[in-house]
């Protein structure tokens, strides 16, 4: 069994695996060689040679458990028929959402104009260098999906004012959603995927008496339907106050925290394996700060199930070798 799967599936304490969200991205100079030429991003996604390369980047520099596939989670509005682009210095900017245009959209449809991406998990899954790593397929959460299908773009910037006011579009789309993640969980793991991680990056932003219909019931949906397929799945519904109420709700296999969360606080909390945690910023340090940091977590979590993995996302300036250094002080640990 691959480390992650120890350590989710038999709650192993005494081994550390690590992978890092983003792993596979701008801070690596190959990958930006690649971006140069392909200036399109949903395009390199939807090019399987390339997205597999890409994915397999980090893991020929770093002795990671784990590959996540190079796509996006907004290859399901993309999917969908919602036009989708990535605006150099902006971020992702989405077309006018029409209900009547993506209720015509069937099953079909929708894995024809996404395939790649499953052809990529493939190559990603047969690859000698993943033998004893997991592949990791993903998929954005509901609601989180919703706030770009509806805001057109990141709500980092501002969520639309009026967002709220169109309550059977909401109810419309997240039925829709619903359905068609599940058809995108099914097609990654029937093309190698053994774990689903589900990012909620904007779980943040609703106020608490809002979780249960946006985040709680949608989400736990999802992860039963994953767990149906016999696979393991791990939430990070990043920015939310209450974990516990979460994991008791939600009840992913795994959770991973933001780096807002208090470890030791979440490690008395939370009996179920943990992912994540260190300020993706630490990595912007030195190699002292970097091993004291790496090795709190590492020691909080001695005695819990813990898989290494930052709060968030590696940032773009990092240094490579700084996520050299912190692959090597986990697994020497
Ligand atoms: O070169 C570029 O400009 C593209 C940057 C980029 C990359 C490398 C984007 C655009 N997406 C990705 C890949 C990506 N996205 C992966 C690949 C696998 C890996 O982790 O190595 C994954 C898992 C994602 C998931 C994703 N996309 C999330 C959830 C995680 C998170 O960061 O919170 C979100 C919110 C997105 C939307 C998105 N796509 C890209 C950007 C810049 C954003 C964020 C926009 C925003 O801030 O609202």
């Amino acid at each position: 069994m691959t480390p992650l799967r120890e350590v989710i599936i038999n709650k192993k304490t005494d081994i550390n695996p690590i992978w890092i969200m983003r792993q596979a991205g701008r801070y690596l100079p190959e990958f930006r060689e690649i971006r140069k030429q392909n200036p399109d991003f949903i395009k390199l996604c939807l090019n399987e040679n390339l997205s597999s390369e890409i994915t397999l980047q980090p893991l020929k520099r770093f002795d990671l458990d784990a590959a996540i596939i190079f796509s996006d989670i907004l290859m399901l509005p993309y999917g969908l028929n919602q036009n989708v682009k990535f605006k150099k210095n902006f971020g992702p900017l989405l077309g006018d959402l029409s209900l009547e245009n993506i209720s015509k959209i069937n099953e079909d449809d929708f894995t024809n104009k996404v395939h790649p991406v499953y052809k990529a998990i493939n190559l990603v899954s047969k690859n000698k260098i993943t033998n004893n790593k997991s592949t990791i397929g993903f998929v954005g959460a509901p609601w989180t999906l919703l706030v770009y299908m509806i805001n057109q773009k990141s709500p980092k910037l501002r969520l639309k004012e009026d967002f709220f006011n169109d309550s059977i579009l909401i109810n419309k789309i997240l039925i829709i959603l619903e359905k068609f993640l599940k058809i995108h969980i099914k097609n990654q793991v029937d093309n190698g995927a053994e774990i689903i991680q589900i990012f909620d990056s904007w779980a943040g932003l609703l106020e608490e008496k809002d979780l249960s219909k946006y985040v709680y019931l949608p989400t736990f949906n999802l992860v039963e339907y994953v767990k149906s397929l016999n696979i393991p799945v791990i939430c990070f519904p990043r920015g939310i106050k209450n974990y516990k109420t979460y994991c008791e709700t939600v009840k992913p296999n795994a959770i991973c925290i933001d780096y807002e969360v208090d470890p030791i606080k979440i490690s008395k909390e939370i009996q179920i394996p943990i992912q994540g945690g260190m300020d993706p910023k630490t990595l912007l340090t030195d190699k002292d700060n970097i091993k004291k940091e790496a090795e709190k977590y590492l020691d909080i979590f001695k005695d819990h199930p813990y898989i290494f993995n930052l709060g968030h996302g590696v940032l773009p300036e990092t240094d490579p070798n700084m996520m050299d250094y912190l692959v090597k002080t986990v697994k020497n640990y």
